[in-house]
């Protein structure tokens, strides 16, 4: 082969290496074996030669035109080869990585302690009420006996809305529950309307309520849970049976001592403190206020629209949030409202 020949081959190759692309590539092939390529340039220029010549030369131009298909060939071969690894990886599924989860969920403490609650007074015939956290005035103070001027129908102790009632007084956030077991009573009351036995009302009042407070004990929204318990002949015996029978329950402890201290709340009278001592334990031994009761008010049972003469009962209050923290040894009420997953997920 001549060295010119020799030089061709050896610039199409490189010409090949070059090419980044198949359109590339196929450029350089046409500028050396196209129709006007230079080795087929070489081979027109081939005419003018004798046989013996066109031998030689033929079998030369020959050679070089193998050795340059060749090249493109492996050129072809490779950035086909580079293609599909490129696209390989772009759609790699990497089967070792670990799947995505998700944990199971579960009830927040505090409705753990709610349901709890509830589940125990069904368990004594109590029916459970629902109602508005968006009070009136009426529903959340006059019903329950607090006079006009009550310090807890100020700014400072109640949260309001900014919408009047039709009392011309704004609307506020529920500070207790009460008001759902007032409600509660009237459709009682227009459920059995006409019926000579209307069933004693035996409620309890669970849900949010709102209060302007807010320290390391006291959230502005915490948890309430009322009871009520209405008849002909309902005593503060039946008050401290089912005050008893709930907080052993609750708390799995049969030894559990109950002590009841005279208070005083607008709504009931006379009024009883309820204080619960554990014989073991990290608290064994002190006595810890876990509720407010008494005797319903006569004004308060006139107000939920039955007779004071006729019916007479007992009601109480206690905090879910207060009963969580003793139940599970929680120093924090903050902590549950922080929304700290790491705390929460213990009580899945
Ligand atoms: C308490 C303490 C004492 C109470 C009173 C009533 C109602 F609606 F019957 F008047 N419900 N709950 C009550 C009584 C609540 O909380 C510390």
């Amino acid at each position: 082969m001549s060295n010119e020949l020799d030089s061709l081959v050896a610039s199409a190759r490189q010409a090949f290496v070059e090419a980044a692309t198949a359109a590339q590539l196929e450029d350089a092939k046409a500028r050396y074996i196209g129709k006007s390529g230079r080795l087929t340039e070489l081979m027109k220029g081939m005419a003018a030669l004798s046989v013996e010549e066109k031998k030689t030369r033929g079998a030369s131009i020959n050679l070089a035109k193998q050795a340059i298909e060749e090249a493109l060939g492996a050129r072809r071969q490779s950035l086909a080869d580079a293609e599909l690894a490129l696209q390989l990886q772009a759609e790699s599924l990497d089967v070792t990585l670990p799947g995505r989860h998700r944990e199971p969920g579960g009830l927040h403490p505090v409705s753990l302690t709610m349901e709890r609650i509830e589940q125990i007074f069904a368990g004594m015939g109590f029916d459970v009420a629902d109602g508005p956290e968006i009070e009136s005035d009426w529903h959340s103070f006059t019903s329950l006996n607090n006079p006009p001027n009550h310090p807890a129908r100020s700014m400072q102790d109640t949260f309001y809305v900014d919408i009047n009632g039709d009392d011309g007084i704004p609307y506020n956030l529920r500070p207790h529950t009460s008001p759902m077991q007032v409600r509660y009573a009237h459709a009682h009351i227009k459920k059995h309307a006409g019926k000579p036995d209307m069933p004693e009302i035996r409620v309890i009042a669970p849900g949010r309520t709102y209060r302007v407070d807010s320290d390391a004990t006291h959230s502005p929204m915490f948890h309430q849970c009322e009871g009520l318990w209405l008849g002909r002949n309902v005593s503060f015996k039946d008050l401290k049976v089912v005050f008893t029978n709930f907080c052993r329950t609750f708390f799995e402890r049969e030894d559990l001592a109950l002590r009841f201290r005279p208070s005083f709340f607008p709504f009931t009278e006379p009024s009883a403190e309820i204080d619960i001592q554990f014989q073991q334990g990290p608290l064994a031994g002190r006595w810890l206020e876990v509720a407010g009761s008494g005797q319903v008010h006569p004004n308060v049972v006139r107000n939920m629209g039955l007779d004071p003469e006729e019916y007479i009962g007992f009601a109480f209050g206690m905090g879910p949030d207060r009963l969580t923290m003793l139940r599970y040894g929680v120093n924090d009420l903050r902590l549950f409202f922080d929304g700290d997953i790491r705390f929460l997920r213990q009580f899945r």
